[in-house]
């Protein structure tokens, strides 16, 4: 049986480190059950980017999963009229809150990056997104000292469930999480969260919240919905730290 501990041992003497990719080492990482997100995150490194791909590897055909679209009326109608009134709201425990237009997101300085995603159902696809870092956009509000987690609130929602899902300031700040309005060089698609979507590149499918409306820094996650910070985890088990 490979302990916590062992598996801590083996990445501290850079075993692990130089082969996170070989599927042996993936399929070790994955057996092992129970591995704290801050072992993994010990063994991957805090900054470490998720695999880039290029070009030539992008999929056919991306699927869509969960929400196609979105039955709110006043989403409808910012859809209506190509989200041209349509603001991200940005706010919580932050200095200035933000109504940010789409026009705004896309002219702050832009990253492209073609990454793989992985749904816990059971598949995955390769494409290419854009948009700001989420960095430059909490770093415009200004986060207060007393902010730990973000929180991406969407437009649709599963029955009366909204949506929504969270990360923690190492994801927030990671060069590779960015607001995507763009998708295999085109405008988002409606079936993949236009008019916005978060990209978290090291975590699975389900934290890349689509239609995303409204962004607020939180000190706890606790008296949010169900409380464990994300749909799927407070009506699931499926878990808050979901990095590969
Ligand atoms: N708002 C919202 N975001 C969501 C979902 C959803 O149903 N609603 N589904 C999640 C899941 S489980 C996956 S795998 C991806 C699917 O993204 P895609 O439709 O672009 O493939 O979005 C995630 N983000
Ligand atoms: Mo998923």
């Amino acid at each position: 049986m490979i302990t916590r501990r062992g598996l801590l041992g083996a990445g501290a003497g850079g075993l692990l480190l130089s082969g996170c990719d070989r599927p042996s080492v993936r399929s070790l990482l994955e057996s092992a059950a129970g591995l704290h997100e801050d072992s993994q995150r010990l063994i991957a490194g805090k900054q470490a980017l998720a695999r880039e791909f290029p070009e030539s590897a992008m999929s056919p055909q991306f699927r869509v999963n969960g929400s196609r679209e979105v039955a709110d009326s006043g989403y409808r109608a910012h859809l209506a009229e190509g989200f041209s009134r349509w603001r991200l709201a940005v706010d919580g425990l932050v200095r200035r809150p933000l109504a940010l237009p789409l026009a705004y997101l896309m002219a702050l300085p832009q990253r492209e990056q073609i990454t793989r995603h992985d749904c816990v159902e059971g598949w995955s696809a390769i494409g290419k997104w854009q948009g700001p870092q989420l960095s430059r956009v909490l770093d415009l509000a200004g986060l207060l000292p007393e902010a730990r987690y973000i929180v991406f609130h969407c437009a649709d929602r599963f029955g009366t469930a909204p949506y929504y899902e969270s990360i923690d300031l190492v994801d927030a700040f990671h060069p590779q999480t960015i607001l995507a309005w763009r998708m295999n060089g085109q405008p988002l698609p409606l079936v993949h969260g236009a008019p916005l979507r978060l990209r978290v590149e090291r975590q699975l499918g389900y934290k890349q919240a689509k239609f995303v409306m409204r962004i607020e820094a939180r000190t706890s996650l606790a008296g949010l919905y169900g409380g464990k910070g994300g749909y799927w985890e407070d009506a699931g088990d499926y878990q808050w730290y979901a990095g590969i």
